[in-house]
């Protein structure tokens, strides 16, 4: 499969109540590697296979939640065509100098209807995975600090007017719509799952009144047992736990949602199956079934998953 325009979840920004305590949380707990602190005090991360120099910056701030989501596209040309398709699609950009985020060339930026600040970019410093690029081992010590996930896998955002969204997503950025839960008149989507690749979502939106929430960032693991000792690795610590572990019915994933301790969400996941780009039929759940949508064992529609974002 050819991959151009957006290739994938590039970076989060996400706001923390106490940095000092986060960076423990997100390095030591989550098992991020920190690659560096900038001049503005964000702290920057990576997981431990990326081998671009970060993909979750932190900043504290006196209220959680997540500053911007960003994708990385194949290249400038592509970052060129897809603000000037933004703008002819009648959405304001604006260009963030490179530098301003570390290692992180020029970026653009804009928001979505639903009040997320969205962000485009095609540079990244490459500082690897810590393995050679000439017969690598398949993994280091660093998969076994903390959780250790292997990178940033997509984002669920809340936010009011997701069909609009939708459009911008298929219809100027180029991804398609995997799946989906209908309202309960079956009239709209309530929530929707996206992918830009053959990943079963790179983002997704669920129907919600206040703009620019946070339900989770999600973090991929490698198998089932590391997501089983991610849980193990969250009780040993008093992690907050959400869900699971266990199954979504949407996209198959295996997953805990848990809070880091600013109560920001994020999922350790695993799975879910391999749509390809010409997939016309986005798989519906009716708003009756969106508790095996959530949790398929259990067929629950956690309140949680409803009603608590940053
Ligand atoms: C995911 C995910 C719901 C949730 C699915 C969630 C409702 O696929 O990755 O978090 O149905
Ligand atoms: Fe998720």
């Amino acid at each position: 499969m050819a991959m151009t325009g957006v290739l994938r979840p590039g970076h989060a920004q996400v706001r923390v109540l106490n940095l000092e305590e986060a960076v423990k949380f997100y390095r030591d707990v989550l098992g991020l590697v920190e690659t560096g602190c900038d001049a503005q005090g964000r702290v920057y991360f990576k997981c431990w296979d990326e081998r671009d120099h970060n993909s979750y910056v932190i900043r504290e701030a006196d209220r959680a939640g997540i500053d911007f989501f960003a994708f990385k596209v194949l290249d400038k040309a592509t970052l060129d065509k897809l603000d000037a398709d933004l703008q002819v699609y009648g959405i304001k950009t604006e260009r963030i100098p490179a530098g301003e985020m570390l290692e992180t060339g020029e970026r653009v930026r804009f928001e979505l209807p639903s009040g997320h600040v969205m962000e485009l970019y095609a540079e990244k410093t490459v500082i690897g995975n810590g393995l050679p690029i000439v017969n690598p081992a398949p993994w280091t010590r660093q998969r076994e600090h903390g959780i250790g996930p292997v990178r940033l896998d997509h984002a669920l955002l809340y936010g009011p007017n997701v069909a609009e969204v939708q459009k911008i997503f298929t219809e100027v950025l180029g991804f398609y719509l995997v799946e989906r839960v209908l309202t309960p008149d079956g009239e709209n989507n309530a929530a929707i799952w996206l992918s830009c690749s053959h990943k079963v979502h790179d983002i997704a939106f669920a129907e919600y009144p206040e703009k620019g929430k946070l339900h989770h960032c999600s973090f991929l693991m490698e198998s089932w047992e590391q997501v089983l000792r991610a849980g193990d690795i969250m009780s040993m610590n008093k992690v907050a736990v959400d869900i699971g572990p266990t199954r979504h019915g949407v996209t198959r994933g295996c997953t805990i949602y848990a809070w880091d301790p600013s109560g920001n969400r994020f999922e350790t996941f695993m799975g879910g199956y391999q749509p390809y780009p010409d997939n016309t039929e986005p798989l519906t759940w009716t708003f009756d079934n969106f508790g095996q949508g959530l949790d398929y064992p259990q067929r629950k529609l956690h309140e949680t998953f409803l009603t608590v974002v940053s």
